[in-house]
């Protein structure tokens, strides 16, 4: 069927309006040139390039915690790579293996005597879950826009402004010139794309392409190869939209707009359960009419798309949910409010969160050329403005991908373009998932860790089963995986699987969020997943069979092979630190909360008995109870997981355990520098928190250069993973202002390279916020503020004073 329709376009003086009191961005093209539209957006702030994306990578991510687009900003074809958050493969499941209990004795008793090889075998057919992978997360397909003349642009820019979230492509053909928007609006649920012509019109049709199985190359899963590209631009570069799919369905739906349905993949034996709905509506002046593969849309000026999307997902439970009401019905809510008000809404309501932090590490030559020139630059030039870019690029991300009432983000955030993407898209917990958001409370984005607080709730009712089925245990359980349905139970094969930490560290980074805040609501809604996790551990640490304490078993130092034939052991060192935190937190978070003090008895005496961090033969931190770190077949294995202590922890660090910091240090040169993206950013973090500035900016170099970052900036594990950037961002923050130990440590690691800054904005443990100049080096101001009469200890060089805030709510202190 198709219909004409001449919808209500914006006004254009309304719009003449709009891009007059917006300097930020101006909505309206006139005699000014698009450089000077664009110089508007602050350079610090922003991503920009003289080409469209070639590669996914190279495309520019927007993302209201729910919705993304990838923005490739194409001349002859417009491509918007769309996601929604609840849109992942199977359906509520239970893999849990009842097999498992039965055989945990034995698989104890084997490690017990050393027959880890026989110990891995059993837990293979006993232990491991059913299926043995989790569900992927998906995509929601393409929008494709494909302009009907197109000829080769002149004055092409393309930018991602991270202070307005507002993705720009500009360009001229002949004397007409063309200008695109997109922004992703939280507080109206769509994705908008606005299109205008300055002498010229908009002659396009708008299909949809429905989710494709694109696998990553297998070369990208390891270490080696250069992510950049390097290709000729084709500004004539249109993609197939391909055969239709099964069971997804277009029809139109009222004026100007469409609607797609479809459901999600079913994986592993599990079946698809999940229905979606997208609504597109086209508003413009010129003529509209729907086709079969969606609108076609001739001799218009300006245009806005209005796109949302859902899915049937209500709860890891419940899937019960109508997606084509809501695309419906949030749909038409928002094609009554013009496109400067929703403009507008999503400015402020993104600004909110953004403009809480700036940073300022001092501006080379190399920050006046286009992002991805700095990018492939950076290992030589000296560019510190790059590093203070990837921080408020990595709260931008943040912000986009994590928004409360949706979900936590994933391996890659929000953004993912095929139905199988890399380890399934899905929540790492033995590293990527915290990961994700070190930043988030000291870059001012503690909001954003709600989506991970309630994924937690939701994991500790489905991991109390997984503990009573496969352990016999109380409390409840997590590994090293966890998906949309919150599956608890051991995965990929005892390897990398049966590791029962994965809880316990998610309980650790919900309370450094608390630690942020110290907000007494949060702590009581966060002891009962603490008090569950210990509880595991009560049930199921055993002595170790040689006398240093309480210990794992069966567990994993996370991935990393020991030289006995798997990576099976008992009590590894990065257990023992993170069960110590959490007994730490439950005891102290109890005590806060005056609840369960018979019971706390009992976590403090299990914790004085947890085995202790050892000293190895080379001086090195011991990653297992057993010396066994200089015989370990991969001795740079990316991930460091003994020395959580030091970071995130921090229960090891320089002022009270200096010993343990300098094994740390031999630990870490083992490693090596550079590994994989996110690893990488571990090995900053790291560095800082052991005081060494100039190392720590030396690997910064590593993640921020070509190797492992896209020219959209993305972390190249290889391939993309979102957590090298979060960690990354963490990374930089820690060089400069540090809590731990119950004080604030500014400069702890500042390189020599930024000799000169301003961080304003910072976060500090206690609800304190922080602003920081520092000149030559030395530091210059510092401003506190927060609750008056708090107070905290501080550490400046040499220095150490305490800061008590005033009853105007701030501490101020100059240096000469
Ligand atoms: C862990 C890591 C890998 C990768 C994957 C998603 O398995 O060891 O490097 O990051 O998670």
């Amino acid at each position: 069927m198709t219909r004409a329709t001449k919808p209500r376009g914006f006004n254009r003086r309304e719009t003449l309006a709009a891009g007059l009191a917006l300097s930020a961005s101006p909505a309206v093209l006139g005699a000014r040139s698009a450089a000077s539209a664009h110089a508007q957006a602050r350079p610090g702030e922003c991503l920009w390039y003289q080409e469209p994306a070639g590669a996914w990578t190279e495309a520019l991510p927007v993302g209201n915690g729910r919705l993304g687009a990838m923005v490739f900003g194409r001349v002859a074809q417009e491509r918007l790579q769309l996601n929604e958050n609840t849109l992942w493969a199977g359906s509520p499941y239970d893999p849990d293996n009842p097999d498992a209990l039965a055989a945990l004795p034995q698989v104890r008793a084997l490690l017990a005597q050393g027959k880890y090889k026989e110990a891995t075998d059993l837990a293979s057919a006993r232990m491991m879950a059913k299926p043995l992978s989790q569900m992927p997360y998906g995509t929601l397909g393409d929008l494709l826009l494909t302009f009907s003349n197109p000829e080769q642009p002149k004055a092409y820019r393309r930018q991602l402004d991270l202070a307005s979230a507002i993705a720009t492509t500009e360009y001229g053909e002949g004397t007409a010139r063309y200008r695109r928007e997109v922004f992703a609006s939280a507080p109206d649920q769509v994705i908008v794309m606005r299109l205008e012509a300055e002498a010229g019109t908009l002659d396009f049709d708008i299909t949809y392409r429905a989710p494709r199985a694109l696998r990553t190359p297998r070369e990208q899963f390891g270490e080696g190869g250069a992510p950049q590209t390097t290709r000729p631009t084709d500004w004539m570069l249109r993609e197939e939209v391909g055969p239709p799919k099964a069971g997804v369905a277009l029809v139109g739906d009222g004026s100007g707009a469409f609607l797609v349905t479809g459901h999600n993949e079913s994986s592993a034996g599990i079946p698809a359960g999940l229905r979606y709905a997208m609504r597109v509506r086209a508003i413009g002046d010129g003529t509209i009419t729907q086709t079969e593969q969606g609108l076609s849309i001739r001799g218009a000026r300006e245009v806005t798309l209005l796109i949302t999307a859902a899915t049937s997902y209500v709860s890891a439970r419940d899937i019960s949910g109508d997606p084509v009401a809501k695309v419906r019905a949030v749909g038409q809510a928002a094609e009554r409010k013009s496109y400067d008000t929703l403009r507008r809404a999503h400015m402020a309501d993104h600004a909110a969160l953004f403009g809480g932090m700036t940073i300022d590490l001092g501006t080379r030559a190399a920050a006046a050329l286009p992002t991805n020139q700095r990018i492939a630059a950076s290992e030589s030039e000296d560019d510190p403005g790059l590093a203070a870019l990837y921080v408020q690029y990595g709260r931008y991300l943040l912000i986009a991908s994590s928004r409360s009432g949706g979900q936590p983000a994933t391996l890659q955030g929000l953004w993912n373009e095929s139905t199988l993407p890399p380890w399934d898209s899905k929540y790492t917990i033995n590293i990527n998932t915290e990961m994700n958001y070190w930043p988030a409370d000291p870059a001012g984005l503690g909001l954003c860790i709600e989506p991970l607080v309630r994924m937690v709730e939701e994991l500790a009712v489905k991991g109390a089963k997984t503990a009573r089925v496969m352990y016999g245990a109380g409390g409840w359980v997590a590994h090293h995986n966890t998906d949309l349905w919150r599956a608890s139970a051991p995965i990929d094969g005892p390897l990398w699987g049966l590791w029962p930490c994965g809880g316990a560290w998610l309980c650790n980074t919900l309370m450094r969020h608390w630690d942020h805040t110290r907000d007494g609501a949060l702590l009581a809604r966060l002891y009962p997943l603490l008090k569950g996790a210990s509880h595991f551990f009560l049930d199921t640490l055993i002595d170790d069979p040689k006398g240093r304490g309480l210990v794992t078993s069966p567990s994993l130092s996370p991935e990393n092979e020991h030289a006995f034939g798997s990576s099976l052991c008992v009590g590894p060192a990065m257990d023992r630190q993170i069960i110590r935190d959490l007994f730490g937190h439950t005891l102290g978070a109890g005590e806060r909360l005056k609840v369960d003090a018979d019971w706390l008895g009992k976590v403090r005496q299990a914790r004085s008995r947890l085995a202790p961090d050892r000293i190895g033969a080379q001086g090195q931190l011991q990653e297992w109870l057993e010396d066994w770190d200089a015989v370990a077949p991969d001795p740079h294995h990316r991930h460091v997981s003994h020395l959580y202590g030091v970071y995130p922890s921090g229960q090891i660090n320089p002022r009270d355990t200096p010993e343990l910091i300098e094994a740390a240090k031999v630990s870490l040169r083992q490693r090596g520098d550079l590994s994989t993206g996110w690893a990488t950013a571990w090995r900053v973090c790291l560095w800082a928190r052991m005081g060494e500035g100039d190392h720590a900016h030396e690997v910064l170099k590593g993640l921020l250069g070509p190797r492992r970052t896209y020219p959209n900036m993305f972390d190249a594990h290889p391939p993309f993973q979102i957590d090298g950037n979060f960690g990354g961002t963490a990374g930089i923050l820690e060089m400069l202002i540090q809590g731990w130990g119950d004080e604030l440590h500014l400069l702890p690691a500042l390189p020599s390279a930024w000799p000169d800054g301003a961080i304003r904005g910072f976060r500090a443990r206690g609800a304190l916020k922080v602003d920081l100049v520092w000149r030559g080096g030395r530091h210059r101001s510092l401003v506190v503020r927060g609750e008056p009469g708090s107070t905290v200890t501080v550490r400046a060089g040499t220095e150490r004073f305490v800061v008590v805030i005033g009853p105007a709510g701030t501490f101020e202190r100059q240096w000469g």
